[in-house]
């Protein structure tokens, strides 16, 4: 018998909005989810890119995972890079799980890599599927600050990125952030 590792809002087929999405993906693990239509602008320059490797992405939803900030602030680098490689891990595993939950559902869905492994055989040119980044940016989970890296509002600079495309067009999704705390507070 095949073991039935759907989340438990796999079983309710009717009503997938965007609520119920943030539900699945917070069940899922993650500690914030936003939401992105793949025709919004801020994706124009990487929209060709993820509709090759995900025809079907109608909507993104993009998610932010907490990391150990003793850890991240350690000065000594194995202590750092053990929360990085687990919270990285970890982010690939709550990205499948949504990806799972959706697919129990009749939903199309596939997720990329947080960060590696990545398509090594584009490089110099780039190498990834989906710049997490922009998307959190446009999902309202944050800001890029001085640094590049995405800032949340409420876990600050210690997280991780991913990010589901999905077959789905949904009506409520999320407006990037607007007070720029971040270039405010010279981080
Ligand atoms: C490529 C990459 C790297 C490369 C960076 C190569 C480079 N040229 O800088 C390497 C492997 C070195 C790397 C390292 C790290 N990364 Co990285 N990386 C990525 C990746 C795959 C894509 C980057 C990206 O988003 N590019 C798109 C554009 C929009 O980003 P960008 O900010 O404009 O930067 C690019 C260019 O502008 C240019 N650029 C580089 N430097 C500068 C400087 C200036 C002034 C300008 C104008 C442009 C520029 O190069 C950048 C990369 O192409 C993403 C995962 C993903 N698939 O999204 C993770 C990602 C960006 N990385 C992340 C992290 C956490 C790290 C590390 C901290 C991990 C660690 N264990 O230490 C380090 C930090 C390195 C550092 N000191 O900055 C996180 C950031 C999370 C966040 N809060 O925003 C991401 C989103 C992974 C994730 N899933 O969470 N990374």
């Amino acid at each position: 018998m095949v073991a039935d590792r759907s989340l438990s809002f796999a079983h309710d087929a009717a009503g997938l909005d965007a609520n119920a999405l943030r539900d699945i993906a917070l069940e899922a693990g993650a500690d914030d989810v936003g939401l992105v239509s793949l025709d919004d602008p801020a994706l124009d320059d990487q929209r060709g890119d993820i509709l090759a490797a995900f025809p079907f992405a109608r909507t993104l939803i993009s998610f932010v995972l907490r990391m150990h900030r003793e850890n991240i602030r350690n000065p000594a680098r194995s202590v750092a890079n053990l929360e990085f490689h687990h919270a990285a891990d970890d982010c690939d595993e709550v990205a499948r799980a949504i990806a799972h939950s959706l697919e129990a559902r009749g939903v199309r869905a596939a997720y990329p890599s947080m960060g590696f492994p990545m398509e090594a055989s584009r490089w110099p040119d780039k190498m990834w599927i989906i710049s997490h980044k922009p998307v959190a940016v446009a999902a309202g989970l944050g800001r890029i600050g001085l640094h590049r890296n995405v800032i949340h509002p409420k876990f600050g600079n210690f997280i991780l990125l991913g990010t589901v495309a999905v077959d789905l067009d949904l009506e409520a999704r999320a407006a990037p952030l607007d007070v720029n705390l971040l270039i405010s507070s010279r981080i």
